[in-house]
C-alpha cells in the first residue's frame, strides 16, 4: 500500500473542489489520486501501457492516452487496460508535443481536476512514485518534477549529459532551479496550465512547460524517482531532437522573460 501523508478521507473534501460538472464514473474521490488525471502520450507501446495504466488505477488516479500514429494497438491495449479516454491526435506530423497539446485543449473543455500528471507510456516511469508527487504537492508545491539523477547510473551516457546540459541552460534562462528539468514524469496544479499550449510538436514539452511554470512563478519540487532503463526503445533522434530542442531553447531565449506575479490559488490545499 503506498504511504499517503494523511489518511485518503481526510484528504477528500479538500482535494475534490465542487466539479461544475459532476463526477465521472471512473472517478476515485476517496483514493488520494482520485483527484488527479495521468496524461500518458504513447506512440507503439503495446508492450508496456498496459501495466502502466493499470498501476494508476491502483492508486485511483483516472488516466487519458493520447496517440498518434501507432500501429501496434496501443489504443485497444489502452482502454482494455482501464484508460477513460484514449484520445487520438489529428496532427499525425506531430509527436509527442503535438499530442499533449491535443490532450490540453481536450481537457481545457472537461471538469474540474486539481491535479494533472504527465507520466511516458514505455514504463519508465512507475505509477507506484505517484503518491511521493502527490505528498510534495500537497506539501505546497505547484509543480512536481521527478528527479532521475540520483540514480543516474542507469542512464545511457549521452542521455544523462544531454539531460545535464539541457538542464543547466534552462535553469540559466528562467532562474528555476530543478535538477532534471527534461524527465517527463511530473504533476501540476491545474491552474499552472490554464491559458497554456506548447509552441513544438516534438520532445519540446518538458522543456516549454517547466520555462512557463517557473516564469508564472509556480513552486517547483523535484522528487527523486528511479532510473529505469529495460531496452525500450527510444523513439529520440539524437541529431535531429538535439537540433529541435535548440530552435526550442532560442525561442524561450529570445522570448520576454515576463515573470508575472504568483496568481495562483494558495498552496496549502491540494485543490487550491
Ligand atoms: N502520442 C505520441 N507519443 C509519443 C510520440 N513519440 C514518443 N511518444 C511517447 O512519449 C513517451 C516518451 O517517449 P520516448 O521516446 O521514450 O522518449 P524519452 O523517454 O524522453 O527518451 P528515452 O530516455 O530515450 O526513453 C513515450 O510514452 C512515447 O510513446 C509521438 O509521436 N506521439
Ligand atoms: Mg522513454
Amino acid at each position: 500500500m503506498p504511504v499517503f501523508p494523511e489518511s485518503p478521507a481526510s484528504l477528500a473534501p479538500r482535494q475534490l473542489p465542487r466539479r461544475r460538472h459532476g463526477v465521472t464514473a471512473d472517478a476515485s474521490p476517496s483514493s488520494p489520486a482520485g483527484c488527479c488525471l495521468v496524461i500518458i502520450p504513447v506512440r507503439n507501446e503495446a508492450a508496456a501501457i498496459g501495466r502502466v495504466i493499470a498501476g494508476c488505477r491502483r492508486q485511483g488516479a483516472r488516466v487519458w492516452v493520447v496517440d498518434n500514429g501507432s500501429t501496434d494497438g496501443t489504443p485497444a491495449v489502452a482502454l482494455a487496460a482501464g484508460a477513460s479516454r484514449v484520445l487520438t491526435c489529428p496532427s499525425r506530423l506531430g509527436g509527442k508535443t503535438a499530442a499533449l497539446r491535443f490532450a490540453l485543449q481536450e481537457l481545457a473543455a472537461m471538469e474540474d481536476i486539481p491535479w494533472i500528471c504527465f507520466m511516458d507510456g514505455d514504463g519508465q516511469h512507475r505509477p507506484d512514485d505517484l503518491p511521493l508527487l502527490l505528498a510534495a504537492g500537497l506539501d505546497g508545491a505547484d509543480v512536481v518534477v521527478g528527479n532521475r539523477f540520483p540514480s543516474a547510473g542507469r542512464m545511457p551516457f549521452a542521455r544523462f549529459w544531454t539531460n545535464r546540459l539541457m538542464s543547466a541552460f534552462l535553469n540559466t534562462i528562467c532562474g528555476g532551479a530543478a535538477p532534471d528539468t527534461q524527465c517527463g514524469y511530473r504533476l501540476l496544479r491545474r491552474e499552472i496550465l490554464t491559458g497554456w499550449l506548447p509552441a513544438g510538436r516534438h520532445y519540446e514539452f518538458e522543456t516549454e512547460l517547466y520555462v512557463h511554470a517557473v516564469r508564472r512563478g509556480a513552486v517547483v519540487r523535484s522528487v527523486p524517482i528511479p532510473t529505469i532503463y529495460a531496452g525500450e526503445r527510444s523513439k529520440i533522434v539524437w541529431l535531429r531532437d538535439t537540433l529541435r530542442f535548440a530552435l526550442c531553447a532560442a525561442r524561450l531565449l529570445l522570448a520576454p522573460a515576463r515573470r508575472v506575479p504568483r496568481a495562483l490559488p494558495s498552496s496549502n490545499g491540494p485543490g487550491g
